[in-house]
């Protein structure tokens, strides 16, 4: 989906070769893109590893999403190395996990200020961040991970669907304030899939039934699927759409009973 070659995007959320955004580095890095890969302080090793593995070397930096100084600074080298940027793609999500296993109703206020610093605040500094380097290239694509857990109720998603409900109302205010500079916001919906961020959530292995069971297309989804989704938004094939939460997850969303 789309041609990237000349192109330059940062990753932010490889944890491990499971990682969504592992695979959305796949997917444009065999398309042609040059990338910055950025990892939260225990992955520095796996992410170095993986790196190895695409086309063109990328540029692994440090950064935790809850720090702006590291956000700065990773833009600071990007820019010195690539001159610009063409697209960003925001994978990183976080909640104690106490407020996934606790009733919601006892959610404390510092669960709800991390899961939201974490998860949905960081899109707004990355787009911000950006925005200098997407002007050198005369616009620029970012797009995000978000879960339906944003609008209907999942079992202990919990402040998580929260934060995911302000990640998707955040996609459509940036998608109207740069759009005028010819930047594009975008989430995709991913239906479950056995990641580390899926990793001991009590009853995941039941929710991946309970979606192969009722999603139209009966079957759950693969991480190289909502990487190409992602790749579309981020690509030249998606320069009219924006503001859009796109729903990758085998049409389970439009299910009732
Ligand atoms: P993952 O565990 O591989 O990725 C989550 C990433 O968030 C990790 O790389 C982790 O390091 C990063 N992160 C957490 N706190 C951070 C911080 N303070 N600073 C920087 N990075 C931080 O799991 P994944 O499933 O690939 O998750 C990626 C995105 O996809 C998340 O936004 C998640 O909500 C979303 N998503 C996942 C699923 C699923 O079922 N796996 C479904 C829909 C959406
Ligand atoms: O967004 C997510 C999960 C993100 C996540 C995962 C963890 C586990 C480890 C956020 N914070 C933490 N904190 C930890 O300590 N998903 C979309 C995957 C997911 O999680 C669920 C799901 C699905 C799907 C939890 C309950 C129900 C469904």
């Amino acid at each position: 989906m789309g041609d990237f070659t000349g192109k330059h995007g940062l990753i932010v959320g490889v944890a491990n070769k499971r990682s969504i955004s592992w695979a959305i580095a796949q997917a444009v890095a065999r398309r042609g893109a040059r990338l910055a890969l950025t990892y939260q302080g225990r992955f520095e090793e796996h992410v170095n590893d993986l790196s190895q593995g695409l086309e063109q070397p990328p540029l692994v930096l440090p950064c935790d999403v809850s720090s702006d100084a590291e956000i700065a600074s990773v833009f600071e080298k990007v820019d010195q190395e690539f001159g610009g940027l063409d697209f960003v793609v925001h994978g990183a999500a976080f909640a104690p996990r106490e407020e996934l296993e606790a009733p919601f109703v006892n959610t404390t206020r510092d669960g709800f200020r991390i899961a939201m610093d974490i998860s949905a605040y960081s899109l707004i500094a990355l787009t911000r961040a950006a925005m200098p380097l997407f002007e050198k290239r005369g616009g620029g694509s970012v797009v995000t991970l978000s879960y339906l857990g944003s609008q209907r109720v999942f079992p202990n998603y919990n402040v998580m669907g929260v934060a995911k409900a302000a990640l998707e109302a955040a996609v459509r205010y940036l998608a109207a304030d740069v759009g005028p500079k010819g930047v594009r916001v975008n989430a995709v919906s991913a239906g479950p899939i056995k990641t580390l961020a899926a990793a001991g959530i009590k009853g995941f292995s039941n929710i991946l039934h309970v979606y192969s069971d009722r999603a139209p297309l009966r079957r759950n989804v693969e991480t190289g699927e909502v990487a190409e989704a992602c790749a579309f938004l981020l690509s030249d094939a998606g320069r009219a759409v924006t503001g859009e939460v796109l729903l990758v997850d085998a049409g389970y969303h439009v299910t009732g009973m």
